[in-house]
């Protein structure tokens, strides 16, 4: 009996370190077995904390509740007919709650269109040009210029199976501005960075987007975990 119950409070015991060592994801409900509730859709940031679509093109881009296989089950659909800016579409979730750190925004998507081009980013909820900064982003460096400081870009060449989209942003930092440092500047602007506040870090919104029209994906396994 004793020896049983040693065995069992070994397995409990090693069954909690797995659970410790694993890193808690701010996401909630980000395999989404609750299937996205897209019946409305919206045009400002919802109070919610729950997953929310987010629409400014009158529905030429669609964000719908999808199943794929069974071990992707419940999963998100976007579609576009246009191309995209980053404030007109997206699946959205508002987090209230991160702390000054790295963290990794990482999915799955399974693009259903070749070459589907998936953009990421995180915003401050309330201010609509205040982003979390990428991870090791140098304002600065000249080979980078083309790019955006707030948001990652992929394209996944071939429709038909699932891969994972991962990177990194910075919690310390924010960035005032949403496209590159040279689009930017040839508006006469400067892209700055600025600490972050805990304003920002209490209440943000990851955003995960399609680019360029006519492209279709699905989207599962959402995570926000700290690098
Ligand atoms: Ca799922």
């Amino acid at each position: 009996m004793l020896k049983y119950m040693r065995k069992v409070f070994i397995v409990a015991a090693m069954a909690f370190l797995a659970m410790g060592a694993q890193a808690q994801n701010l996401v909630k409900n980000g395999n989404f077995d609750t299937p996205l509730n897209n019946e409305k859709t919206y045009a400002s940031i919802p109070s919610t904390e729950d997953w929310f679509a987010f629409d400014k093109t009158n529905g030429a881009t669609t964000i719908s509740p999808a199943t794929d296989d069974e071990k992707h089950g419940n999963a998100v659909q976007i579609e576009t007919t246009t191309d995209n800016s980053w404030y007109k579409a997206y699946l959205g979730q508002r987090i209230q709650g991160a702390e000054k750190a790295v963290y990794t925004l990482s999915f799955d998507m399974k693009a259903l269109t070749d070459g589907a081009q998936v953009r990421f980013f995180i915003r401050d909820a309330k201010n609509d040009n205040l982003f979390i900064m990428r991870e090791g982003f140098d304002l600065s460096d000249e080979s980078t210029k083309n790019q955006s400081a707030a948001a990652y870009s992929r394209v996944i060449k071939k429709a038909g199976r699932w891969s994972k989209v991962s990177a990194s942003f910075d919690f310390s930092k924010t960035v005032n501005a949403f496209a590159s440092i040279k689009g930017v500047e040839s508006k006469g602007g400067t892209v700055t960075e600025a600490p972050v506040s805990d304003a920002t870090l209490g209440d943000f919104v990851i955003v995960i987007q399609l680019q360029t029209k006519d492209s279709k994906a699905l989207i599962d396994n959402v995570s926000l975990t700290k690098k």
